[in-house]
């Protein structure tokens, strides 16, 4: 189906929303699904084309393209609107990153209940304090209280349509507390009804996840960010049963990589015609975002009058 913000094409079928379809991927699924991170409309509709199965909205980069640091500068409402555009134009189920819920059980039911609204298929939620940092840089990651943060996972369930996917992010050993501490709070998050666990390491190798999963034993599925210990095999994380596996911000760094040398060209050049041919041409924007489906409703809607 093709909708008014011109390349919409998300079933029309109501028995399969794109929580339905996130279920499928994290929850429902043997296999290792992988989503990628997007943080506009344009990286949104890139990563569907790609044939990712599924979208992160990772509050990394979406702050950063915004021009705010990780660290709750951008308000929840605009992460909301940026994960509008994101839904419109991509038809792969988006999982948004909802830090910490921006506060307490009230705030992080309203994030949820609003990306619900606007098309998201499930929000993750960490058990930072607010407001939260990064968790690859820095020493200062407060943890919330374990009891208070499962009410924030209960208040999202019991607010939010079933169906919507609630993954439980934690954080403690980014935080530096033991293993028997992560898989602790895991626990009471799956008590609280959480769909999935994300469990975060930034150690450069897979050590610390693989032993995580190894005591978790599939109590929910697994999801991970393997930003850090990114050199390890895919098929390290199928072997270890993990549900899915989060490419976080490579989109975003590509684009700066891009962005930065093609700078430094057309400056050092005067002129442009050194980078134009590696650049994405004119005629891919205009796919991407489906001016064929405008023109084909402008004559449909508003002939030219003769
Ligand atoms: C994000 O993509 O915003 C994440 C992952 O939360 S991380 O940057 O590793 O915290
Ligand atoms: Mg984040």
């Amino acid at each position: 189906m093709a909708g008014m913000n011109g390349s919409i094409k998300r079933s029309n079928d109501p028995k399969c929303t794109p929580a339905d379809m996130l279920r499928r991927l994290v929850c429902c699924n043997n296999a290792l699904s992988f989503l990628i991170e997007a943080h506009d409309g344009l990286s949104a509709a890139i990563a569907g084309r790609a044939g990712f199965e599924g979208i992160w909205a990772s509050g990394l980069s979406i702050a950063s393209a915004l021009g705010y640091r990780d660290a709750n500068e951008a308000s929840w409402t605009q992460v909301v609107d940026v994960v509008e555009r994101i839904v419109d134009t991509c038809d792969r189920p988006v999982l948004v990153d909802g830090d910490s819920g921006f506060g307490n059980f009230n705030s992080a039911r309203l994030l949820a209940q609003k990306l619900h609204q606007r098309g998201a298929a499930g929000v993750a939620l960490q058990d930072s304090c607010f407001p939260k940092m990064n968790s690859l840089i820095g020493d200062r990651h407060r943890l919330a209280d374990v009891s208070e943060f499962s009410g924030r996972l209960r208040a999202v369930k019991d607010t939010v349509a079933e169906d919507f996917v609630l993954v439980a992010r934690v954080e403690a050993l980014i935080a530096g507390q033991p293993m028997e501490s992560a898989l602790l709070r895991a626990s009471a998050y799956a008590d609280a009804g959480a769909d999935a666990i994300l469990i975060h390491s930034r150690r450069s190798t897979a050590d610390e996840i693989l032993s995580f999963a190894k005591s978790w034993d599939n109590r929910l599925p697994l999801v991970i960010v393997p930003t850090k210990y990114h050199k390890t095999p895919s098929s390290t994380f199928r072997d270890a049963q993990i549900a899915a596996v989060i490419w976080a911000n490579q989109p975003l760094r590509a684009s700066i990589a891009a962005i930065r040398s093609v700078c430094e060209r057309i400056a050092a050049d005067e002129g442009v015609v050194g980078i134009d041919p590696q650049i994405a041409p004119l005629e891919e924007i205009f796919e991407l975002l489906d001016y064929s489906e405008l023109a084909n409703a402008e004559s449909k809607y508003q002939p030219m009058s003769s």
